[in-house]
């Protein structure tokens, strides 16, 4: 791992979806890390790419195809096991959790609009005993980098992260008390296993659909998921290239 002075050298990139992922794959060039040199066990369906670009030696992980079912896997144990097994093989310097999210008009966000998490938090781990209630919503705050924030003019927000695409008037609840922006599957989730190994950890995440809105959810994310994902892959590439040469304490 760099030192908080050198030069930022490694890169994880966390995504959940392939449709997320396949733009930066091509645009940073990266290749899939072929299965006989996989640094990951056998059985996971976890896939990485990886190349150089730039100064930096950036890995992309996403958590593959479920076995059964064939579809990404979303959701926050997913995206906890290969972020764990990654920050252990990769040892990154830095984690950028990019992904898209739902967002509260009521709190300013709009479609296509791309946010930088201050804080993360989950919403259905509702446990009512003491002190297990605020281990429960895991609040907490991410690393903070003022200046990506500055040079790349995203939205500030926190972000709600629970295992639903949809939201129950429970989760709405702690959502509202969560004060969060933004609602996703993973970012939390990524949030605690960064912090479990002092990784410091970024969320860049793209408003595909709008939770307090009229639209029904699923409906408007998938309307909105390429269009979107073009906008999220632009500010990932412009965050890399912020980064470049560049140490920790500089972000
Ligand atoms: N609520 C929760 N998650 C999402 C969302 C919403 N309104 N819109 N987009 C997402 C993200 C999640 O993090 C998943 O990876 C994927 O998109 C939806 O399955």
């Amino acid at each position: 791992m760099a030192s908080e002075a050198g030069p930022i050298s490694k890169v994880l990139i966390v995504v959940a979806m392939q449709t997320e992922a396949m733009p930066l794959v091509s645009k940073f060039k990266l290749v899939e890390a072929p299965a006989h040199e996989s640094t990951f066990p056998k059985g996971a369906p976890w896939v990485r790419y990886h190349g150089n670009y730039k100064d930096l030696h950036i890995d992309l992980v996403l958590p593959g195809k479920d076995a059964v079912f064939g579809v990404d896997s979303v959701g926050t144990v997913s995206a906890a096991l290969v972020t764990s097994f990654s920050i252990q093989t990769l040892k990154p310097d830095l984690i950028i959790n990019a992904g898209t999210a739902g967002g509260f008009k009521a709190k300013g966000a709009s479609i296509g609009d791309v946010f930088l998490a201050s804080d993360v938090a989950f919403h259905d781990r509702r446990i009512p005993i003491p002190v297990f209630d605020m281990y429960g919503t895991g609040a907490r705050k991410t690393f903070t980098a003022p200046n990506i924030l500055k040079e790349l003019n995203l939205k500030v927000g926190k972000l709600s992260t629970g295992d639903s695409l949809d939201m129950s008037p429970h989760d709405e609840e702690v959502i509202l008390s969560n004060d969060a922006t933004i609602k996703d599957m993973e970012g939390a989730a990524v949030a605690y296993v960064a912090d479990m190994f002092s990784t410091p950890a970024i969320f860049v995440k793209a408003v595909t659909d709008i939770v307090d809105g009229e639209k029904p959810t699923s409906e408007e994310f998938l309307q909105n998921l390429i269009a979107v994902t073009a906008a999220l892959d632009l500010a990932v590439t412009r965050v890399v290239e912020f980064i470049s040469g560049k140490s920790i304490s500089d972000l």
